[in-house]
């Protein structure tokens, strides 16, 4: 990195001869993001795997910025990954974590370790996260095509790969010149830190461009600050905004991961203090109020509680707060069934605040529900008290519903999945986090969880990805902890999902992050399992068992030992088989200094020490013709609840 001054193409000042690798991670070094005051790095590190397409380029870069970078502020660390889709989803944890005021970046080769994001970068965009994507890509120049790992198209040469990534990504480029990243950059940076469009960004990079020289203007890296921006409302939306609340009567809030991302847990508490509206919340939205706030009703939807989905039926103003309205939380659209329900939204996406022909309120969460606040203030909105004992007096017949499925009668016993819950529910602060992501623990939470703190429950529902707990913990472990002292992080995991991604245990035990994981053995896919007999299919394909005579799976259970082999990968194992050894278990775990793996086979099970069943319909289609009664049966259900779908318009 010396400076020189050469004559400049930009004109005047002096330039820097760098390769277009070594001068965009010296650019990313210098990037900042602000908002209410709060300073931080936009890109904190890179994380990497490194093939011929990456290794001389961002590679070598990554050497100079991490161990000779000048001084420590500019420095970019470098973080060593297993799998290219689980260096997305630990990324994706850390942002999420840092309330997208900080993310990561992920460098690739080309070919498979470039195509390995796609999942990753789905699920960054889809939940909203963001993470940068610098995939290698093949030669600008194109000197010996086919090279390898190169997709030959026939009919398009400027195909390559990456271009896999551009419908889940929400910024592509492919630097296909040194000079063309100076634009890319800083669209890259506008992109991930505007928190309506942010997602994943993805900047290709063929591999003679990354290790191409170019003279680059000094100004390119000067330390650059984003301020993440806090819209306030539009007078006009407001205006009806505060209408539509002011003539409701049962009016209930929905809660989306809006209200984390923006902060706003406070502000929505003031507002609920003021009018004692109800607040339901979606997977993301968990949390937005601590379990015990006495408008808190709980999750909303399929996987919803009883207390909320009553309201949502009787409610006729439903108002959201930077939520998406997925089909889980609308039960697709056969829940808010009163005839003359309408919506109002608050959102900072434009795209979501129209969602189900809702009065819009494009705003941030937090400056929107200030806004709303102050408007409603001088004129005394309050929901009638009648409304208020209703819902509390819910409330507490749920609670004792969650008592019923966290209750351990019997020490002795193998624990159920909800009693497994209940023992951590005993042990947990508000300090721990817990990650999930798929499987039948989401419902169970979403159901079930006491959430302590505004970040303890953090389930990706977005896309429910079997695999992103471990690397996401990761995540969540790096942005959580400060100096010392960490605070506890859960991954809770499925035996599926555990045979899906263990991989990232290898890079925890590498950087000694104390990683709780609790690995649930059924055996199998209880979720879809149990999806799948309602729906007619019989269960067939997914358990994991032997094969019978009849071809099928209901054989003994497989051989397979999942605490041998997350010992094997360097995690200290502690094995449960009852209640009791359960207990002791997780506490040894939680205060465990190194990364710990508690596992478990749970009891399948009854209706008594199990979750509560789905309190809201989720549209799974059904076949409309077969042969065997299962499906026929599950046809004549299926009619039944699709009948009652509405379409708000
Ligand atoms: C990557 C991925 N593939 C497939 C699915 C569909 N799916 C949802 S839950 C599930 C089974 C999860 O099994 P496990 O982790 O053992 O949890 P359990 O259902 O037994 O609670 C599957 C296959 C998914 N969500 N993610
Ligand atoms: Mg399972």
């Amino acid at each position: 990195m010396s400076p020189k001054s050469p004559a400049s193409p930009h004109g005047h000042g002096s330039t820097r001869r760098l390769t277009t690798a070594q001068a965009l991670v010296a650019f990313l070094a210098r990037q900042y993001t602000e908002r209410d005051g709060r300073r931080q790095r936009l890109i904190s590190a890179t994380w990497g795997i490194f093939g011929h397409g990456n290794v001389a380029g961002i590679g070598q870069a990554l050497v100079e910025a991490g161990r000779t970078g000048n001084g420590t502020a500019h420095r970019m660390p470098y973080l060593q990954g297993r799998n290219e889709q689980a260096m997305v989803h630990a990324a994706v944890g850390y942002a999420r974590q840092s309330g997208r005021l900080s993310a990561q970046a992920v460098t690739t080769s080309i070919g498979p370790g470039a195509t390995n994001l796609v999942t990753g970068a789905a699920l960054a965009t889809i939940n909203r996260l963001p993470v940068l994507l610098l995939p290698g890509d093949t030669f600008a120049t194109r000197p010996a095509d086919p090279v390898l790992q190169q997709l030959e198209v026939p009919y398009a040469g400027d195909v390559s790969v990456n271009d896999c990534l551009r419908p889940v990504s929400r910024y592509f480029d492919r630097i296909t010149r040194p000079e063309a990243l100076i634009p890319a950059a800083l669209q890259a940076m506008r992109v991930l830190a505007d928190p309506a469009e942010t997602g994943a960004v993805t900047l290709a990079l063929p591999q003679d461009v990354q290790a191409e020289a170019y003279d680059w203007p000094e100004e390119f890296f000067a330390e650059r600050d984003w301020h993440i921006r806090r819209p306030a409302p539009d007078t006009h939306e407001l205006d009806a905004a505060v209408r539509a609340i002011r003539s409701a009567r049962r009016p209930l809030i929905v809660a989306g991961g809006g209200v984390r991302h923006s902060a706003a847990e406070e502000t929505l508490a003031a507002f609920t203090a003021a009018t004692r509206i109800p607040v339901a919340s979606t997977q993301a939205g968990k949390g937005a109020l601590r379990h015990d706030h006495p408008a808190d009703v709980g999750g909303i939807g399929h996987t919803g509680t009883a207390t909320a989905d009553d309201l949502a039926r009787t409610a006729d103003l439903v108002i959201g707060v930077g939520t998406r309205f997925s089909d889980f939380t609308t039960a697709s659209g056969t829940l808010f069934s009163n005839p003359a329900v309408r919506f109002l939204h608050l959102n900072i996406t434009a795209f979501d605040a129209h969602k189900l022909a809702a009065l819009p309120l494009v705003a941030d969460a937090r400056a929107g529900l200030e806004a709303l606040t102050a408007a409603l203030a001088g004129r005394g909105y309050r929901v009638d008290p009648a409304y208020e004992t209703e819902y509390t007096g819910a409330k507490e017949v749920w609670e004792e519903r969650v008592e019923a499925s966290f209750a351990t009668p019997d020490p002795t016993a193998r624990p159920t999945q909800t009693q497994v819950l209940g023992l951590l529910d005993d042990l947990v602060t508000e300090e721990d986090i817990l990650i999930n992501a798929a499987g039948s623990l989401p419902g169970d939470l979403h159901k079930l969880w006491r959430t302590r703190s505004r970040d303890q429950y953090h389930v990706e529902y977005g896309y429910s990805c079997m695999g992103y707990e471990i690397p996401a913990a990761i995540g969540v472990l790096l942005a959580a902890g400060t100096g010392q002292r960490t605070r506890p992080v859960w991954a809770m995991v499925g035996d599926g999902t555990y045979l899906m991604n263990p991989t990232e245990i290898v890079t925890a035990v590498q950087e000694n992050l104390p990683l709780k994981l609790v690995i649930l053995q059924n055996h199998g896919y209880a979720s879809i399992g149990g999806l799948s007999d309602a729906v007619g299919a019989e269960r067939f394909g997914t358990a994991y068992r032997h094969r019978d005579a009849d071809g099928g799976f209901t054989g003994p259970p497989l051989p397979v030992d999942l605490a041998a082999n997350a010992a094997s990968l360097g995690l200290r194992v502690l094995r449960a088989t009852t209640v009791d050894d359960l207990r002791k278990a997780l506490s040894e775990a939680r205060d465990a200094e190194g990364p710990t793996c508690v596992y478990v086979e749970t009891e399948t099970p009854d209706t008594v020490s199990g979750p509560p069943p789905a309190q809201a319909w989720w549209d799974v289609p059904v076949a409309e013709t077969a042969s065997r009664p299962a499906a026929v049966r599950a046809r004549e259900e299926y009619d039944r609840q699709v009948a009652a779908r509405r379409r708000h318009l």
